[in-house]
């Protein structure tokens, strides 16, 4: 009677194990899906802890890469596509074309620069003329009136600002110590 007893007990720690592990499998597919489907949909509670944890976007690569150019461009200047698209070279030390002419509308204005040396585009809305900016002693032209900039960058690169533009006339430098009175400096009409 033993060795049926025991045969019978193994079966049924056999059934039991087996019960657990699909038990197992399909609760832990159960959490994971949930899971994923908040991270595509870019659930807070879930990512907040995630993003904080590693700052690089590692965890979801498809999620993440596709809001950020978004809302960089949202954050540049109020959201939206720019109506028009302006490039202008920057050299030691001049912006190409020097004089530039748009429609009133959002603008995106691209630095191009081909020098070797770092430039910036700064936009000014000021009634002084472009080429009778004060300037201080670092070198650099005051910036009133600003309504916006590039970042700096070095040269072989390209970076852009995006305004919203309304009509009038603005000044365009590059105000990077001695840039300025180099000559690195522009008009820019808007219609
Ligand atoms: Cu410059």
């Amino acid at each position: 009677m033993r060795a049926p007893s025991t045969l019978f007990a193994l079966i049924a720690a056999a059934l039991v194990l087996a019960a657990c592990g699909d038990a197992g499998e399909t609760t832990s597919y159960t959490t994971r899906a949930p899971d994923s489907a908040q991270q595509a949909e870019g659930a807070d509670p879930t990512r907040t802890p995630d993003s904080t944890a590693t700052p690089e976007p590692t965890p979801s690569p498809s999620p993440t890469p596709t809001p950020t150019p978004e809302e960089t461009a949202a954050q540049t200047a109020g959201g939206g596509k720019p109506d028009e698209s302006i490039e202008i070279v920057g050299t030691e030390f001049a912006f190409e074309p020097a004089e530039v002419t748009a429609e009133a509308g959002r603008i995106e204005l691209v630095l191009d620069n081909q020098g070797q040396a770092p430039h910036e585009l700064v936009v000014l809305d000021t009634d002084t003329p472009v080429d009778e900016l004060p300037t201080g002693d670092d070198g650099r032209a005051e910036e009133e009136g600003k309504i916006g900039e590039t970042p700096e960058i070095p040269g072989g690169e390209k970076t852009s600002t995006t305004i919203d533009f309304e009509p009038g006339e603005y000044a365009l430098i590059c105000n990077l110590p001695g840039h300025y009175q180099g000559g690195m400096y522009g008009t820019m009409t808007v219609e």
